[in-house]
């Protein structure tokens, strides 16, 4: 296959892996804070980024292309709260949604018709991935501000206690 659009394919489903190293490295994050739902769906994404893989190592292979696994740098394993990690994780999906069209452009550019086809699953998988996240940045800040809402009200209701004297 065409070697540009190979190599391109084989950067992304590198950064692919890395984005599942991520996600295990806030899932575990997550994991001392106890919180067991966030816990989850981080090890969902992992998984879900492993799959996004397997998918572009799946589709070289099926092109006569050569799977080259890479190295890549530390993931983030310390934040200051699931905010942080949300917002970190949206700004992942971004970069990952900017490398995914950079790819539509080079397999366009080499005519690479089946590629560009290939790509566009991608392309949609992007749209709910930064979605997800927003959604999920949007539902924390509801909860943080309803939790205050009601700390508020439990804060209402004392009372001053005079001194009594002894
Ligand atoms: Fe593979 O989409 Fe997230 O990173």
């Amino acid at each position: 296959m065409n070697k540009k659009v190979e190599q391109a394919i084989n950067t992304q489903l590198n950064f692919e892996i890395e984005s599942a190293f991520v996600y295990m490295a806030m899932k575990n994050y997550l994991e001392t804070l106890s919180l067991d739902g966030f816990v989850n769906w981080f090890d969902i994404q992992f998984q879900e980024e492993m799959a996004h893989a397997q998918k572009f190592m799946n589709y070289l292979n099926d092109r006569g292309g050569r799977v080259e696994i890479l190295g890549f740098p530390n993931p983030r394993n310390e934040f200051a709260s699931v905010l942080e990690v949300l917002e970190t994780s949206l700004a992942h999906e971004k970069e990952v949604t900017r490398r995914i069209h950079a790819l539509v452009k080079t397999a366009t550019e080499e005519n690479d018709y089946p590629t560009v086809a290939m790509l566009q699953w991608y392309v949609n998988e992007q749209v709910e991935e930064e979605n997800n996240f927003t959604r999920l940045i949007e539902k924390v800040k509801l909860v943080k501000d309803a939790g205050l809402y009601m700390l508020d009200k439990e804060l209402a209701t004392r009372v001053f206690v005079p001194i009594t004297a002894a």
